[in-house]
């Protein structure tokens, strides 16, 4: 078998796996308007790995649309220190698993119920395992399901269903129903990063990744550079977009690219950054939407992604992207993206 090939098809599904995600999601709308944010303290997003840094964006966007404080720690926080996660009150706690079985989530859950600190909903895609059934409710995403280590369609599958979650949450109906826009969109994102993705991946003048997002797309950022290690074992940090100029600017080099996850509300001031790196010396990438200003310099490579949807609801379109960039440079230092090193699917403790 070619290397590579669960992880390739993993990402080029995506947009099915969404749809599919969407079809489980609708007859759920009551049971999830059922717990409403006004009824607790805090809101807590939680996960491992991938779906800790799914957790940092969905508290985020929460947060954002519905007004409430959404937060998001690793589970092992939850578990290990509760004094810092929980202040007084009843919490919301969504723990989100591709597995559904790895150890610290199980943990964070188990202690959370023991101690009534309030009340669970879990995000899974293996209706058997442990954390499918702890939860007052459990939503269940099968088409999730991944044979690959390293997350792909599992991320953006389980980061939809949180999504699903804030845009009901807010009351915002027409942003619950945008969510049907994405498969559609998702197909046309994958086609548009296939020139750049391959340019960028078999680029080995690069060694070092730097992905910057703010807001929402901090998380997503986060995934990403994650995404690029895992995989291809390169160099590869995440910041904040203004953070980067704090510091982080001093590796900028020109073997280095900074791919740039703007915004429209802030797309000028976050291109600002990106022109700033251009000056250092750093290659870099603008990946936006048609609506974001643009940046009088010009970026190394742009790549402007459809605009139609909401700014809330399109942030997910920048993971097939970059998890595409990251598979072509995995290949072109010939690793094999379905195996990362040293990683298991499960981590059990
Ligand atoms: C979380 C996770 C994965 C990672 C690795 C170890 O798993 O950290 O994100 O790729 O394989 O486990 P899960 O709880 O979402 O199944």
């Amino acid at each position: 078998m070619e290397q590579g090939t669960f992880t390739f098809q993993e990402i080029l599904s995506q947009p099915q796996a969404w749809a599919g995600t969407l079809e489980v999601l609708k007859p759920l709308r009551q049971d999830i308007l059922h717990f409403q944010p006004e009824g607790y303290t805090q809101i807590l997003f939680t996960g491992c790995g991938s779906t800790y840094y799914l957790a940092l964006s969905a508290a985020a966007l929460t947060q954002e649309l519905t007004g409430a404080l959404a937060r998001a720690f690793p589970a092992s926080e939850l578990w290990l220190n509760p004094e810092l996660v929980y202040p007084r009150g009843k919490t919301l706690l969504i723990a989100v698993s591709r597995s559904g079985e790895t150890s610290e989530t199980l943990h964070a859950c188990r202690s959370f119920l023991e101690q009534q600190r309030g009340d669970l909903i879990t995000l899974s895609c293996y209706p058997e395992m442990p954390l499918a059934e702890m939860g007052a409710l459990n939503i269940i995403l099968p088409s999730g399901q991944e044979q690959s280590v390293a997350q792909t369609r599992a991320f953006s599958t389980l980061y939809l269903g949180t999504m699903a979650l804030a845009t009901l949450w807010s009351g915002h109906n027409h942003l619950f129903e945008a969510l049907n826009n994405l498969p559609e969109a998702g197909a046309r994102v994958l086609e548009s990063a296939a020139g750049l993705a391959g340019q960028l991946g078999q680029d080995t003048t690069i060694d070092r990744f730097y992905w910057l997002g703010s807001g929402i797309r901090y998380g997503l950022a986060c995934e990403l550079s994650l995404k690029m290690k895992e995989m291809s074992l390169s160099h590869s940090e995440p910041f904040h977009f203004l953070e980067f100029r704090h510091g982080p600017k001093s590796m900028v080099a020109d073997s280095a690219v900074i791919i740039g996850l703007r915004s429209s509300r802030n797309g000028q001031m976050e291109g600002a950054v990106l022109e700033d790196m251009l000056d250092l010396g750093g290659r870099v990438v603008d990946l936006s939407f048609a609506n974001a200003p643009l940046s009088p310099k010009t970026p190394t490579h742009r790549l402007t992604l459809p605009s139609l949807l909401a700014e809330e609801i399109r942030n997910i379109l920048y993971l097939p992207v970059g998890q595409r960039i990251a598979f072509e440079r995995a290949l072109s230092k010939g690793l094999n993206p379905d195996r990362p090193t040293h990683l298991d699917t499960v981590v059990k403790l």
